[in-house]
């Protein structure tokens, strides 16, 4: 039976809302910059968000960049990757887009259902003499297969690169999920659990890379008269920094936050036919960074753009994260590994897949008027 309709926010509701504390939070360190005249190229607000970074993250070696995407580009420049990169289809465009910038091509693998993640058997299925690494995304802060993927680049001599730009602070099984594989991106952009409005970070298994990676950020300057590497520019700012420093302080008052809302999300859509939450497994730290729901069931055509446009009635913002495929879009689609019928359960999750609203400003009122319109607008189709 459709109940009553429910009504529409005044103002729309948007997917996510950055973390920002009171202003006065962030003008002490701010003006500590000012008084040193301060702003960029290694200064003393991003060596101390560098620093207090690697022990939040527990990894071994950690750089901050500019933003998430420019870490990922010198990653695979810093690991020498050649040839063939096998990835996902299922992200952001910037995890492919970073390897076509490099001049690398993306082999694309189908998904594993349950975790979204690379599925390791179609990995190791694709694998030629022209591959070099292999690049697996903890898409939505779910970690990849790190045991599977860890072995199989192993044994066939592949380097292996996580995007986790999704996955700030997950632990797996109590390890911390950027200490898996040769480096770990985290994204540090404004609609990130943690942000430096804009940045990124890489977290490095080998010291020598990296020092090459920082030398490579700053334009592979290592002295007034030696540029031993051909460099970029992707240092993070000191204003970039101080906004993470202080943001550190709040994030896992954040994190606890959304992780309640998640459960008022939970038992409302438990009710909802054919909406399924996706869950981050027991064992698994969540780094509550998108609340994802499945729309459908099998064997039928999803509804979940129906329901998108039917949410947006009541000004409530969802996002298709990651809607279309990345293997579909006109630069990669005439590769042979984006055949849609070697991609069956990647193209069946992002026709499913819902980013709800999640950030820790959201009020409990609102998340009931959300699932209230979510209920409502399921049953009206
Ligand atoms: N790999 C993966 C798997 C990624 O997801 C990303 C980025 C990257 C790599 C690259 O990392 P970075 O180079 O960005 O560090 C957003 C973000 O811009 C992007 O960083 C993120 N993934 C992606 C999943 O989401 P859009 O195109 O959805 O952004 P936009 O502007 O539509 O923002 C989404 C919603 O957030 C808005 O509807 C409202 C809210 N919002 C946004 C901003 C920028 C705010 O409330 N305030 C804000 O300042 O890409």
């Amino acid at each position: 039976m459709v109940k009553k309709k429910p009504a529409s926010f005044p103002e729309p509701i948007f997917v996510t809302q950055p973390l920002l504390a009171p202003l006065s939070e962030y003008l002490p360190t701010l003006a500590e910059i000012w008084d040193a005249h301060w702003l960029t190229n290694g200064g003393e607000k991003s060596l101390a968000l560098e620093a207090e970074l690697k022990a939040y993250l527990r990894v071994p070696h950690l750089s901050v960049f500019a933003n998430g995407t420019l870490a990922l580009l010198i990653a695979c420049r810093a690991l020498k990757l050649t040839g063939e990169v096998i990835t996902t289809p299922f992200t952001f465009p910037a995890t492919p887009h970073s390897l076509a910038w490099s001049h690398l091509t993306p082999v694309f693998a189908d998904i594993e259902p349950r975790t979204m993640t690379l599925d390791p058997e179609r990995v190791a299925a694709l694998i030629t003499p022209r591959t070099s690494a292999i690049l697996g995304v903890h898409v939505y802060g779910m970690p990849c297969h790190v045991e599977e993927l860890g072995e199989l680049a192993e044994r066939r001599g592949l380097k292996l690169l996580y995007d986790g730009a999704h996955a700030f602070g997950t632990d797996y099984g109590g390890i911390p999920i950027g200490s898996y594989g040769d480096a770990t991106m985290f994204s540090f952009h404004a609609t990130k659990l943690f942000h430096t409005a804009e940045g990124g970070a890489l977290a490095i298994r080998d010291i020598q890379v990296q020092r090459t990676v920082d030398l490579m950020r700053n334009f592979g300057i290592q002295s007034e008269d030696t540029v031993s590497e051909a460099g970029i520019n992707a240092k993070m700012s000191e204003v970039q920094a101080a906004i993470g420093l202080v943001n550190l302080r709040f994030v896992d008052a954040e994190r606890e936050r959304r992780s309640e809302i998640r459960a008022h999300y939970r038992v409302r859509i438990a009710a909802i036919p054919d909406v399924t939450l996706f869950e981050i497994p027991a064992g698994v730290q969540n780094s509550e960074q998108y609340l994802i729901v499945r729309v459908g069931s099998p064997g039928s055509p999803s509804r979940r753009d129906a329901l998108q446009s039917g949410l947006r009635a009541f000004n409530i913002m969802t996002r298709r994260y990651f809607y279309p495929l990345c293997s579909t879009f006109p630069t990669y689609s005439s590769l042979p590994s984006s055949d849609p019928k070697a991609l069956p359960v990647a193209h069946r999750v992002a026709e499913e897949v819902l980013a709800l609203p999640l950030y820790g400003a959201l009020a409990y009122d609102d998340v009931e008027q959300i699932a209230d319109a979510l209920e409502y607008v399921m049953a009206s189709q």
